[in-house]
């Protein structure tokens, strides 16, 4: 039990609440508890586990109760209850772009709307729009959403499978007839967003390791299911499919189901030209070719050596270049996770965050970081609960003080002061230039007036960018994977801009962004930009992401010395023109 799903807990049951119409005072109280758990300075998990919130404002009695049952049980029966009385196509709709509970709530009562599916018909049949507060660029609204999220509905973000797949190998590496077990496909190559699973094994019992995969309680459906091969869906629709081949051919085969589709089909034009036919499971000589016998290859990087080539990761297996680099030795290598030193964009309890400043310093002093950089958010995004010019100022000093006392126990680590700014809609910063020359360094970021014109919008990033206080451009273009599309803008024009200034382009590794984009990192280092990885933390737990970041980077071919946050303390000091603490 964590102090986030104790306060997410409570911010659900608010929103049920209101979904039922209950009286306002009581849903205030389990919003002010939500929060008032997020924020509470002490180990509210184990006060709450050990039945001793009482006298603790903003958690009532009522609270008391419940936070007790749920963290000393780990469940909560009330909760559960109230969740029984909503049809559960009701949940679906929570995750509609611009649907908020309060909407939700009226297309219940008045329409009956209890699915995604039913909300579209009478958005299709003009009844939504009559709705009192809806009207037809609303319900017109609805429906783009929705049609978004059914042209998404069979793929997965990489942090969203990340866990099941990793389980998933264990539970298979388990087995006593498994000899090597990996995830092929577009998961192995990082890609942002997958639309199935692919495993594989080397076995020479493949029956028994099958049968091992489809019976596992995480299997919802068996698709199919042959002596080599099977095909599962996992309860949220992920299909997940296992082959086995022999230990002989498990190089060739990984090789093969990794893709992608258009390297492995530039892989085979190099075999051919060798002599040889490549295909899922060896590489062998083609007919009427003098070529020699080929050897079994233990692994891939042999199979790319005897093509002539250095080995290629995975992450760069998109056929833009790859095969060129590695046949030259020019194939950088690539970040690794161990790089990273320290991180710049996080959030804490004084926005939208979830964990105090010491919380978020202590996790990522557990990450093994010298440095984290808190980048709250900045007034104009009220609904992000921003600071102001006088909660920053007061930050800043609260991290002065910390870091003082870092130093007075001999760590060597520092917490950055910054903020996450928000660039207006002329391109102007949320902060004048002296609060802005207080702060240690300086994230600007769009998140309103998303629907600008390209050229409208690429002035406005050109000039945050190009603004002397701003150290790093955030989440370039907006984009929520399979939610929200990335907003219109000219990224050639902005990654020029970023270069002509000196702005680090931020690499935001929460896996609903992962922006910016692979495709445009190879380009950006070209021009001479820096990437900072950036897991925009909104709780310890999220420092997580990084993993997310740094498998990004490695697909957009970053090195070491491309990103900024590979620096140590001592050298990034020095990068941001600070002095040590001493
Ligand atoms: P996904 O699942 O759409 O996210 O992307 P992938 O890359 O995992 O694609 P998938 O699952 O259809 O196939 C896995 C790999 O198998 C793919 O990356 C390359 C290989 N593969 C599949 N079909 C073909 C094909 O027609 N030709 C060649 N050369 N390779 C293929
Ligand atoms: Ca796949
Ligand atoms: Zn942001």
């Amino acid at each position: 039990m964590t102090r986030e799903t104790l306060a997410d807990t409570l911010e659900e049951i608010a929103l049920l609440l209101e979904l039922k119409g209950e009286n306002p005072f009581k849903i205030r109280a389990y919003r002010t508890g939500a929060e008032t758990v997020a924020q509470f300075p002490g180990d509210i998990v184990a006060l709450a586990r050990e039945g001793k919130l009482s006298g603790i404002k903003g958690i009532g009695d009522a609270l008391q109760q419940k936070l007790h049952e749920l963290a000393s049980t780990g469940s909560l029966g009330f909760y559960e209850k109230l969740k029984a009385e909503f049809p559960p196509g009701l949940f679906e709709l929570f995750d509609l772009q611009g649907l908020g509970p309060k909407k939700i709530k009226a297309l219940h009562e008045t329409l009956g709307v209890d699915s995604v599916a039913k909300l579209k018909s009478l958005c299709e049949s003009g009844e939504v729009a009559k709705l009192p507060g809806f009207g037809a660029k609303t319900a017109a609204k609805i429906l783009e959403s929705i049609a978004f999220r059914e042209s998404n509905a069979d793929r997965f973000r990489l942090g969203d499978v990340a866990g099941p797949v990793e389980e998933i190998l264990e539970c298979l590496r388990d087995h006593p007839e498994a000899l090597r077990v990996e995830a092929a496909g577009s998961y192995r190559r990082s890609k942002e967003t997958v639309h199935d699973v692919d495993f594989l094994v080397a076995t020479s019992r493949p029956e028994e390791v099958i049968e091992h995969f489809v019976s596992q309680p995480w299997v919802s459906r068996v698709i199919a299911k042959g002596p080599t091969k099977a095909s599962i869906n996992l309860a949220n629709g992920l299909q997940c499919d296992l082959r086995a081949v022999s230990n002989a051919e498990f190089a060739c085969a990984l090789a093969y189901f990794t893709g992608s589709k258009e390297h492995n089909v530039a892989m085979r034009g190099r075999a051919l030209e060798r002599g040889y036919t490549l295909n899922e499971y060896r590489l062998a000589v083609k007919e009427g070719s003098e070529a020699a016998e080929a050897p079994v290859f233990e692994n891939e990087a042999q199979l790319h050596r005897f093509l002539g080539l250095d080995y290629i990761a995975p992450e760069l297996r998109e056929n833009t270049g790859e095969i060129e680099a590695a046949e030259e030795g020019d194939l950088p290598r690539l970040i690794e996770l161990e790089n990273l030193r320290g991180t710049f964009h996080n959030h804490s309890v004084a926005s939208d965050g979830r964990n105090t400043l010491e919380e978020m310093a202590a996790a990522a002093i557990e990450h093994g970081l010298q440095y984290l950089g808190i980048a709250d958010h900045s007034k104009s995004s009220f609904q992000a609960n921003g600071l102001d010019e006088t909660r920053l100022r007061a930050q800043i000093a609260e991290i002065r003080a910390l870091n003082a006392r870092y130093r007075d126990e001999g760590l060597k680590f520092r917490l950055f002061a910054g903020n996450e700014v928000d660039i207006l809609k002329d391109g102007s910063l949320d902060f004048d230039d002296d609060l802005l020359g207080e702060l240690d360094y300086v994230v600007a970021s769009v998140h309103n007036a998303m629907s600008l014109s390209e050229a409208a919008m690429t002035e406005r990033l050109i000039k945050a960018v190009s603004h002397p206080r701003v150290t790093m451009l955030g989440h370039l273009t907006g984009r929520l994977l399979l939610e929200r599309d990335p907003y219109a803008v000219d990224i050639p024009a902005v990654i020029e801009a970023c270069a002509e200034h000196g702005t680090v382009i931020e690499l935001n590794c929460s896996p609903w962004r992962l922006d910016m984009d692979w495709r445009w990192w190879k380009h950006a280092v070209a021009k001479g930009v820096k990437c900072a990885i950036n897991p925009d933390a909104h709780r310890t737990s999220q420092l997580e992401y990084l993993a997310f970041g740094v498998r990004l980077a490695r697909k957009g071919w970053l090195r070491r010395e491309d990103v900024i946050n590979t620096l140590d303390l001592a050298a990034i000091e020095a990068w941001l023109g600070l002095k040590p603490i001493t």
